[in-house]
C-alpha cells in the first residue's frame, strides 16, 4: 500500500497498539515513538509495546516509555488497530500475542518474512522503517514535528550507521533527511547519542570479542563469540555490539561477520553482517530467524562450538 493509503486506513481507527521486534534497535523504537506521536496529534489513543531488552546504550533511556505487558483482551476497546513496525511477523515481537485478534498493519523495510496483516507497507529499498513513517506523516499533508523528526532521524542513523550504509545515489532518502532538517534535527547530538555514552565494562567486552575473533575462507568471514560468563565477570549493564561490528567490518577482505552470543545453556543467538553480495537475510530466514540482506539474526540450540561448526559448514557452500 502507498503511504497515503496507509494514512487513510489509520484514520478508520481510534485506538492503537504499536509493537516492534524484540531486542529492539533505534529504528524499531524510533518508528514506534514517531508514529505514536503523530497519532496522538490526530487525537487518537496510543500505547507502545516492546519486549526489550534495552541493553544498547543509545536506547537505554527509552525503556520507561514502553509497556512490557500486553492488555487483557477484554480491556481492548472497539476500533483498535495493532501495528507492527520494523518486522513482518508477530512472532518477532517476543510478546505473547496469540490471544489478541485485531486488525493488523505492518510497516517494514525487511525483505524476509511472509506477510501477515490486513494493511501493509513493506519497502526493502527504504534505509529505515522511520523513513516510511515520515512518508506516512507527510502523506497526511502535515510535517513531522521536531520530536518526530528527531526520532525519524535517529532510526535512519541507526540503520545506516550514520549514512555509511546508504546506497549510492539514494536521492529519495537524502531529500527526506533534508525535509527533516526543516523540522529541526541535530546530527551532532544524534551522532554522540549513538556513539557516545559508553561505559568501560562494555568496551572491555568489545576487547574480549575482538580478541577471540578468527578469520575463515581466506579472510572473507570473521567469527567471534560472547559467553554468558562475560556478563557476570564484567558486571555488564549495557552492550555495544555496534563498535564490534565497526571494528570487524573494517578488516581488509572481510565480507561476513558471524557473531555468536550464548543466551543460556545450549542456546545461542547468532548475528550476521554482510558487506558483500551475500544476502544474510536469506540465510537467517532459512534458520528460522529474520533480518535484511546486510544484517540479520537467528537463535539456535546448541553450544557455541556446535553452532559455530554448523554455520561454518553452511557458509562453506557460499565461499
Ligand atoms: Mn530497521
Amino acid at each position: 500500500m502507498t503511504a497515503l493509503e496507509i494514512y487513510q486506513s489509520l484514520l478508520e481507527f481510534e485506538h492503537f497498539l504499536i509493537l516492534g521486534h524484540e531486542c529492539p534497535d533505534g529504528d524499531c523504537l524510533g518508528s514506534q515513538l514517531a508514529l505514536a506521536s503523530f497519532l496522538k496529534r490526530l487525537d487518537r489513543s496510543v500505547k507502545i509495546y516492546s519486549a526489550g531488552p534495552f541493553f544498547k546504550p543509545e536506547i537505554h533511556n527509552w525503556e520507561s516509555l514502553f509497556n512490557r505487558k500486553l492488555p487483557m483482551v477484554e480491556d481492548i476497546p472497539p476500533k483498535s488497530l495493532m501495528i507492527l513496525l520494523d518486522c513482518s511477523t508477530l512472532d518477532r515481537t517476543g510478546l505473547p500475542i496469540e490471544e489478541i485478534t485485531l486488525p493488523l498493519m505492518i510497516i517494514d523495510h525487511h525483505s524476509s518474512g511472509s506477510l501477515q496483516g490486513e494493511y501493509s507497507m513493506v519497502d526493502a529499498q527504504s534505509p529505515s522503517t522511520t523513513l516510511l513513517i515520515q512518508q506516512i506523516i507527510e502523506a497526511s499533508g502535515k510535517k513531522p514535528n521536531s520530536e518526530e523528526a528527531n526520532y525519524i532521524f535517529f532510526g535512519f542513523c541507526t540503520d545506516t550507521a550514520f549514512f555509511k550504509h546508504l546506497a549510492e545515489n539514494n536521492l529519495q532518502a537524502l531529500r527526506s533527511i533534508a525535509r527533516l532538517a526543516e523540522s529541526g534535527i541535530n546530527p551532532n547530538s544524534t551522532y554522540s547519542r549513538i556513539n557516545g555514552g559508553k561505559d568501560l565494562a562494555s568496551q572491555k567486552l568489545v576487547a574480549r570479542i575482538i580478541g577471540r575473533s578468527n578469520l575463515y575462507f581466506f579472510g572473507k568471514l570473521i567469527y567471534s563469540w560472547e559467553e554468558l560468563k562475560d556478563h557476570d565477570e564484567l558486571n555488564l549493564t549495557i552492550r555495544d555490539a555496534g563498535t564490534v561490528y565497526q571494528m570487524l567490518q573494517s578488516i581488509q577482505h572481510c565480507e561476513i561477520i558471524l557473531l555468536l552470543k550464548e543466551m543460556k545453556d545450549n542456546q545461542v543467538s547468532v548475528s550476521f553482517r554482510s558487506s558483500g553480495d551475500l544476502d544474510v537475510g536469506e540465510i537467517a530466514h532459512s534458520l528460522g530467524g529474520g533480518g535484511h540482506a546486510k544484517a540479520s539474526g537467528c537463535t539456535l540450540d546448541g553450544s557455541i562450538m556446535e553452532v559455530r561448526d554448523l554455520l561454518l559448514e553452511l557458509f562453506e557452500r557460499y565461499f
